[in-house]
């Protein structure tokens, strides 16, 4: 499996509170926020990471969620573009904090669009959610950049969530946490699945790092499900991101 040795974060803007949102739980604060993300940051580091923390980007209030502007692997980076028109442009700050850490970064291209989040990596297999944010065309590129690195890639389409990892959590080891309609996809039957129960679906947002899961606060039945694996489980409070439909894996682009 593979080990994590960076992470790129980005520090909240105050837009944040305009962010793009489906939820119903009111705005976040931002100063709680703030607080979030900083002990973010801690957890992240103590994971193992080295982490890069970009400046506040008044011009993106999305743009804390930095894990939807590049898909990152040991041999590829891939720099998306995004399909919220409101998002679109957050990626190039990244593509320039990305060049000290790759010697070249590829991209996705009009009319493809494409968000981080809709992707998740299984050894040298790549999973791509097709979604109201990633189109066809995006996620056919991203597959033909990939296959070229020598990586296999499927395309999902998905239903009712955001994006793929909305729904699941790769954990290594071949275990996917999951839950709605990722519970029975029968392109993802190749998983041992681990289910996360409906009023828990929040928490199917996981992200597996170096042998640790950060699981959002306030969801026992998924902490426990994954401790149960042998995994030691992280809880993150994460309460004012996942007001505008963020989670513990959005905040950050490991690699
Ligand atoms: C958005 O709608 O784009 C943001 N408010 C949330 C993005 C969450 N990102 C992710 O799941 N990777």
């Amino acid at each position: 499996m593979a080990m994590f040795k960076y992470a790129l974060v980005r520090t909240p803007c105050r837009n944040l509170v305009h962010g793009l949102s489906s939820a119903v739980l009111g705005k976040p604060d931002y100063n709680k926020a703030l607080a979030q993300h900083a002990a973010y940051v801690g957890v992240l580091q103590r994971c193992g990471l080295d982490v890069t923390v970009l400046p506040a980007d008044e011009e993106y209030p999305d743009s804390v969620f930095i894990e939807d502007t590049a898909v990152l692997s040991e041999k590829a980076a891939v720099i998306t573009r995004p399909g919220a028109p409101s998002r679109l442009g957050e990626e190039r700050s990244v593509a320039a904090a990305l060049l000290s850490r790759y010697p070249r970064l590829e991209a996705i291209t009009a009319p493809g669009t494409l968000e981080g989040g809709d992707v998740f990596k299984a050894g040298d297999h790549f999973f791509i959610g097709i979604s109201a944010r990633t189109n066809p065309a995006g996620a056919r590129q991203l597959a033909m950049i990939l296959q070229k690195h020598g990586y296999k890639a499927t395309a999902v389409p998905l239903r009712h969530v955001l994006h793929l990892k909305t729904g699941v959590a790769y954990l290594e080891s071949n275990r996917l946490l999951a839950c709605g309609e990722f519970m029975d996809h029968p392109l993802l039957a190749g998983f041992e699945i681990v289910p996360v129960p409906a009023a828990e679906a929040y928490a199917a947002n996981s992200v597996w790092i170096n042998g640790r899961v950060l699981v959002p606060a306030g969801f026992p039945k998924a902490r426990q499900a994954i401790a149960k694996l042998g995994y030691e489980a992280v809880p993150v409070d994460v309460s004012e991101f996942r007001k505008l439909d963020g989670g513990v894996s959005c905040l950050s682009l490991r690699f």
